[in-house]
């Protein structure tokens, strides 16, 4: 096994760990920009495949990042079952929204998501030919709380709390649609290791809202499910976890759903994390987003603070949250840099 990434996923400590940045295909690039234009909009970007395809690969061309992540977008899903989802330009995206049973009436099965979706298994069948030997191509989606967050809500919100709401209030069917989702994703992500997506990142991005008994029903057991089916679906396959702003509950978090690596965010040092968190496995983080704005002699001191924490075990450096459009993209050369050149 050559390849960085899947050699520090099966556990190696790497003098150098393997690199990539979540939203690394996004709008603080110029020829993303270009490339959405020429599609439209972001979600027809999403569903051309040759167009996605091209985005993903802008910034492997640029910097050579060790992995390639699928350009898509985890809202796709709840668009697939049947979900109305649009975005609106400069807030963000929309969705229709489920207060009650009648909600998941319209909705369909887990196996009826596929004809939606096939154009995103298309960009990956595109991408595992399109990569360089040594890039390993990323799938994903998003876990099943911080899916239902949207799809409840119809749009970002800072707190989660109409999910909440709706969790405390009709646990039926909050229930349903945690189930739901888990089972779609379980559809939804065997397809793209089909298709040729080597490693799966799940992100819970909202998973640092739930607090005691219902992180471990809404976080942690649909994370355990849908790995657990994936793996005997397709043995040996790598699983990121990424159930971010967790905290304290990050420990044993990878073992117990049965990661092989643990996505953090910049929530917790480097230092703890390596003590608490890395004897379990991998480790992939965790640089503050910030860094890629500011630049400068800090975001080098940051980044080499990093890695010398986690050098005596298997990591994969990466930012702590998505690379934000007013980043200047020479910053990210600095930190790869940073990083390759000790
Ligand atoms: O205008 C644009 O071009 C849209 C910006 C954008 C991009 C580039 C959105 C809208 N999604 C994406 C791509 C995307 N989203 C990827 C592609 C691969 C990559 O380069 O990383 C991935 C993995 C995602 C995942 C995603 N989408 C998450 C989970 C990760 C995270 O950032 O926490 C979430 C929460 C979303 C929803 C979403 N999609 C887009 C936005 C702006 C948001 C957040 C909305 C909100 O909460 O307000």
């Amino acid at each position: 096994m050559t390849k960085t990434m899947l050699r520090a996923l099966a556990g190696e400590t790497l003098p150098t760990p393997p690199i990539w940045m979540m939203r690394q295909a996004g709008r603080y690039l110029p020829e993303y920009r270009a490339t959405r234009a020429k599609a439209g909009d972001f979600l027809s970007l999403c569903y051309n495949p040759e167009l996605a395809a091209e985005v993903t690969l802008q910034p492997i061309r640029r910097y050579g990042f060790d992995a390639a992540i699928l350009f898509a977008d985890i809202l796709l899903l709840p668009q697939a079952l049947g979900a109305d989802l649009w975005f609106v330009t400069g807030e963000g995206p929309r969705l229709s929204t489920i207060t009650g049973p009648e909600g998941l009436k319209g909705l369909k099965g887990k196996d009826d998501i596929h004809e939606h979706l096939a154009p995103v298994y298309e960009t990956v069948r595109l991408l595992s030919g399109a990569l360089p030997a040594d890039t390993t191509l990323i799938g994903f989606a998003g876990a099943p709380w911080t899916v239902a967050t949207y799809m409840i809500a119809g749009r970002g919100t800072p707190d989660q709390g109409p999910a909440h709401a709706l969790r405390e209030g009709d646990p039926e069917t909050f229930g349903a649609i945690i189930d739901l989702l888990t089972e779609a994703t379980i559809e939804y992500l065997s397809m793209q290791v089909e298709a040729g997506a080597e490693v799966v990142k799940l992100f819970d991005s909202w998973a640092g809202s739930l607090r005691g008994e219902a992180f471990e029903r809404f976080a942690l057991a649909p994370a355990k499910r849908i790995i657990t089916e994936l793996k005997a679906r397709h043995p040996g396959l790598p699983v990121i976890a990424f159930p971010r702003q967790a905290g304290d509950k990050y420990i044993g978090f990878a073992r117990a759903v049965g990661a092989d690596c643990l996505a953090i965010d910049n929530s917790v040092s480097a230092q703890w994390a390596a003590e608490m968190l890395q004897p379990d496995g991998c480790i992939q983080g965790n640089l503050d987003p910030r860094h890629m704005v500011t630049g400068g002699q800090a975001l080098i001191d940051e980044t080499r603070q990093i890695v010398e924490a986690f050098r005596n075990g298997p990591h994969i450096f990466n930012l702590g949250h998505g690379i934000t459009p007013d980043a200047d993209p020479e910053n990210v050369q600095l930190m790869i840099d940073a990083v390759r050149g000790g």
